[in-house]
């Protein structure tokens, strides 16, 4: 086996992603299909670097320390899946895994999407899969959904598909980084980790929330529309789109019950001065995930003063500026 290093990008989903399908209704199953499409941001800068290589037994390592709780057991659970594709009869040789997050690790920042891609792609590497990136995608919506958005850069949208199989759900590139000159600004509104993770979430909005079904049925129409919105460059169409989503998805999950709700207070009060600057004609639009950060959108040009802006809410820790960013890498180390 060889030795791999890979790096994948975090992305932020602009359409978002929140439910599964399975292929036997009612029961999640390894496949990890979405109930919905999502169309993301690939981000620069917030990236997990992964090498994967022959280990004396299994061992993962996250940003220098070793782990062996429930996150190692879906790490070497997906270097099985790998190990599957390629075919081989023998036992998967056992692994060194040591991973490095540049970016806070589960705080609604995407660190699955970027770590599960980067596991992926250094995992087939250095185990010997022959796969092409969408394969390669496809393995790595099975480790995490929005993982399968981080093998390509700039923009990329999932769509859900409609086979039990899950063979028409596939990731693939609609635009490239340097198609739109926009920022997301990553503001911070707290530390430390979330309450709920996404994988249980999502299947408690799916069995107790009212709002679960109109929450699928109408996400389609705001995939196509957003694909357009970003091949036009049109900011505002864009932003009306993904603020839409993502209330949406707020709402399914706040009447999930017990109820989901990933904001604090802060989080609100970022996108009240984000409205009442956008009345005064600085235009963004906010996004949030499982986690109660605020994404903001806007173009480059009037990226500082929304920066500038909003940090001026209290509450608000740090913001950072982030470029669409590129491709997942991989290299061959020995
Ligand atoms: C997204 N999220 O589209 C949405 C928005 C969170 C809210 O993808 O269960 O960690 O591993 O497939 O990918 C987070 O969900 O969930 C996510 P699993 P994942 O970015």
């Amino acid at each position: 086996m060889n030795t791999a290093r890979a790096i994948a990008h975090s992305n932020i989903a602009l359409v978002k992603y929140w439910g599964k399908r399975a292929a036997v209704p009612g029961q999640v199953d390894d496949l990890n299909l979405p109930a919905v499409g999502s169309l993301s941001m690939t981000l620069a800068d917030l990236r997990t670097e992964t090498v994967v290589g022959p280990g004396d037994s299994d061992s993962f390592s996250l940003n220098g320390e070793p782990i062996a709780d429930s996150m190692a057991v879906k790490v070497f659970r997906h270097l099985d899946r790998i190990w599957t594709a390629t075919g081989e009869s023998r036992e998967r040789p056992t692994c060194r895994v040591d991973s490095v997050n540049h970016l806070p690790t589960a705080a609604g920042l995407a660190s699955s999407a970027s770590g599960f891609a980067a596991l992926t792609l250094a995992g087939a590497h250095a185990l010997g899969l022959q796969a092409d990136t969408s394969a390669l995608s496809t393995l790595a919506r099975r480790g995490s959904g929005s993982a399968a958005r981080s093998l390509w850069g700039g923009f990329v949208r999932l769509d859900r598909g409609q086979l039990a199989n899950g063979s028409d759900c596939r990731a693939r590139p609609v635009f490239p980084a340097d198609h739109w000159q926009v920022r997301l600004l990553i503001v911070h509104t707290t530390r430390g980790k979330k309450a709920v993770g996404s994988t249980a979430g999502m299947e408690e909005s799916r069995q107790t929330s009212p709002y679960y079904a109109p929450w699928v049925d109408s996400s389609e129409a705001d995939l196509g529309a957003a694909e357009a919105a970003i091949a036009n460059r049109d900011l505002s169409r864009i932003g009306t789109i993904m603020e839409h989503s993502m209330f949406k998805m707020h709402a399914c999950m706040l009447a999930t019950r017990p109820p989901i709700l990933y904001w604090n207070g802060v989080t609100l009060e970022v996108i009240r001065a984000l409205w009442a600057a956008r009345q005064g004609g600085l235009e963004a639009y906010a996004t949030s995930d499982a986690g109660p950060h605020v994404k903001v959108l806007c173009a480059a040009e009037s990226a500082p003063e929304v920066e500038a802006t909003l940090r001026r809410v209290a509450g608000v820790i740090d913001i950072q500026a982030v470029r669409p960013g590129p491709d997942a890498t991989v290299e061959i180390l020995s």
